[in-house]
């Protein structure tokens, strides 16, 4: 049966944001402490990439992956065209070029030149670049590891106290620095509250593949690994309002929601992961993501699930905190 949820593109539903702005580049500066800015009309930074190495590409998923410098800092750039949409039909047929590539039999192949605002190709440029988000955005192989909670406290919790990404981006959402015309949906209350809003992956034309993320308002929850059964009301809220929230405003139920959290994260400040169902969203496979329908039912069952745990994760081949498991014998 067709989705019918699934075809509905977004019009202003969630955003106000104009072509220009979607198309533009996001600049925020996860060290170096500043680039909150939202101008909407940007000049081309880009003109000025310098493209040292492709870091990974995919022409099914159609993105590309590319490490260089921006005005002498060290940047990655994410190219990605984005989906066609089922409300551009008629303006694509009846504005674009056609020329012809081969005929054969009742087969035919064209290249399709498209209007300009219906061939944008989604930037995302993260400046300055640290090694390890160089790192995180290289195609390697990865490693399946397996995380008593003696390994968590003696490996795992001393290496992301010292290497992990900065949340300096997280904290400026929650204190709306950042983002803040984005938001869909908020609760200000300190314990259980927390930011609704769409991931940056996601370009919000169409929810086909909606990606939104919940922040918890809390700032000392790491990880899973940081949940006990005093967690539970903050999770239900997350769960229950984030649910009711993406219904009223993408007209998306809950049935079609996969909501869930990462372990490891690359972020180490609590959040939710809400994606379509049927959206193969990076990072979503068995190996990665906690339901959080599952993470409710086994904290009410034992407030120290996670502490106790062995847990599973996949670990890049030259992630530092696979190394630390190397060392110590436990690879
Ligand atoms: P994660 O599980 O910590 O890491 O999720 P992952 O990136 O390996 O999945 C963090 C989520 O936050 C990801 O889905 C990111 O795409 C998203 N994200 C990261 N940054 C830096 C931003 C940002 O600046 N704004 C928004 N809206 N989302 C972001």
């Amino acid at each position: 049966m067709a989705d019918t949820a699934a075809k509905r593109e977004i019009h202003g539903v969630g955003t106000e944001e104009s072509p220009q702005k979607v198309k533009r580049a996001k600049a925020d500066n996860e060290n170096g402490g500043g680039g909150v800015g939202n101008d909407p009309e940007s000049e081309n930074i880009l003109s000025e990439f310098k493209t040292s190495s492709v870091l990974s590409d995919s022409a099914r998923e159609k993105n590309i992956f590319i490490h260089g410098k921006l005005a002498d800092r060290e940047a990655v750039v994410i190219l990605e065209k984005t989906p066609i949409r089922e409300d551009s039909l008629d303006e694509l047929f009846m504005g674009s070029k056609l020329s012809l590539e081969m005929r054969n039999d009742i087969y035919s192949t064209y290249r399709l030149q498209a209007p300009p605002q219906l061939n944008e190709i989604k930037a995302t440029v993260v400046c300055p670049a640290t090694e390890k988000h160089v790192k995180k955005y290289q195609r390697q192989e990865s490693f399946l590891v397996e995380e008593t909670g003696e390994d968590y406290q003696s490996i795992t919790l001393p290496y992301i106290q010292k290497q992990s990404f900065s949340v300096q981006w997280v904290h400026n959402i929650l204190e709306k620095k950042a983002e803040a015309e984005k938001i869909v949906y908020e609760d200000p209350e300190p314990e259980v509250g927390f930011v609704l809003l769409p991931d940056f992956k996601w370009d919000q034309k169409q929810v086909d593949d909606l990606y939104l993320i919940a922040i918890a308002r809390q700032r000392d929850i790491r990880s899973l690994r940081d949940l006990t059964a005093e967690h539970l009301p903050l999770l239900q809220n997350i769960f229950q309002r984030g649910k009711e929230a993406i219904l009223q405003r993408y007209k998306l139920p809950a049935s079609k929601l996969r909501v869930y959290l990462h372990y490891q994260p690359s972020y180490y400040h609590l959040h939710v992961h809400f994606t379509k169902l049927g959206y193969e969203a990076p990072g979503c496979g068995v190996e990665r993501a906690h339901l959080l329908a599952d993470v409710i039912q086994n904290l009410q069952s034992d407030s120290r699930f996670y502490k106790s745990r062995t847990l599973y994760f996949p670990l890049r081949a030259d992630d530092g905190l696979l190394g630390r498991f190397r060392e110590a014998g436990r690879l």
